[in-house]
């Protein structure tokens, strides 16, 4: 399964930086963005992902944040998501980049983890920007106001927006600086996510795409697994530790 190359590369490595998608989360029963029963085959992400949209239609757009975080309420992380947390284990700097905004990566016990995207069981006031976090406002399909009559939205970044500050740069410097970039269940098609393995790969790291298919940075990863990351990371990580393990 893994090429002479992976194992030298994994085996000498002391920093990993990883990028995520929505294909992680796929096993656990969340739809993914694209794929052809995705989220967005109901509506086009410039209906619902971005702020104009949310300001002409707060109730529809609110009301599609509610169906996904009760559909999220229900799935658990799978195995992709818990080898992730040994793989953390395994190396002394370890640091999850996710796109992801189902909190899977938390629920499983990820540590240092980085959310591009924001987190969908994360309130915001539209207009003083206070954090809620409370359950109530999250279950409930009618819209919600702050104490100070703002509107309150899904604290996720939409189209359009920027990425909370300090979180790219962060993400950016990990990638730059480590040994091995996993990209995991992306189509690679966001930015400035999708930047990430390019950044990873001019600094030297040893690219590892692992997709149930290609995708526009195949070509320019090292090594492409095509296959369902539940399966492929745990095997990874065996591989990882007795391979680490031999090197005494
Ligand atoms: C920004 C949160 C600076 C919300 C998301 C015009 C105007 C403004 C901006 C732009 C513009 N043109 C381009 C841009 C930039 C834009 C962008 O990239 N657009 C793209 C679509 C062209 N980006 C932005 O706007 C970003 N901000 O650039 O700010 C700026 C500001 C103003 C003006 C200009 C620039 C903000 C982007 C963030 C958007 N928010 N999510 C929410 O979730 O509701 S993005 C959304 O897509 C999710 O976060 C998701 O994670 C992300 C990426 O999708 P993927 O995760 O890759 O999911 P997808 O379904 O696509 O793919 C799944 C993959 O998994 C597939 O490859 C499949 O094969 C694979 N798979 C499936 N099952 C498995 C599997 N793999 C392994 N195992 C399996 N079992
Ligand atoms: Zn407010």
């Amino acid at each position: 399964m893994f090429s002479e190359k992976l194992q030298n590369a994994v085996k000498s490595a002391k920093q990993i930086a990883v990028l995520t998608g929505a294909g992680i989360s796929a096993e656990s029963g969340v739809p993914t963005f694209r794929g052809e029963n995705g989220l967005w085959r109901k509506y086009r992400p410039e209906e619902l992902a971005n702020f104009d949209a949310f300001i002409n239609n707060p109730k529809l757009v609110w009301e599609w944040y509610c169906y996904r975080r009760e559909l999220i309420s229900r799935v658990k992380p799978n195995p992709g998501h818990y080898a992730l947390v040994e793989m953390e284990s395994i190396f002394p700097q370890f640091t999850l980049i996710t796109q992801n905004v189902d909190n899977l990566h938390q629920l499983a016990g990820s540590r240092n983890l980085l959310e591009l995207h924001g987190n969908i069981w994360r309130s915001r006031c539209v207009d003083c920007s206070t954090i809620l976090t409370d359950e109530d406002v999250v279950k409930k399909d009618a819209l919600q106001y702050c104490e100070c009559g703002g509107l309150i939205r899904p604290d996720v970044v939409w189209f359009g927006e920027c990425l909370p500050s300090g979180i790219l740069e962060r993400a950016a410097a990990a990638s730059a600086r480590c040994d091995v970039f996993l990209c995991i269940g992306t189509s690679a098609l966001v930015q400035p996510a999708a930047s990430l393995p390019l950044y990873g790969k001019r600094s030297g790291a040893f690219t590892i795409e692992i997709n149930t298919e290609s995708t526009v940075i195949t070509e320019l990863v090292d090594e492409s697994i095509i296959g369902k990351s539940g399966d492929i990371l745990p095997q990874l990580v065996k591989m990882t530790k007795e391979i680490r393990k031999n090197q005494g």
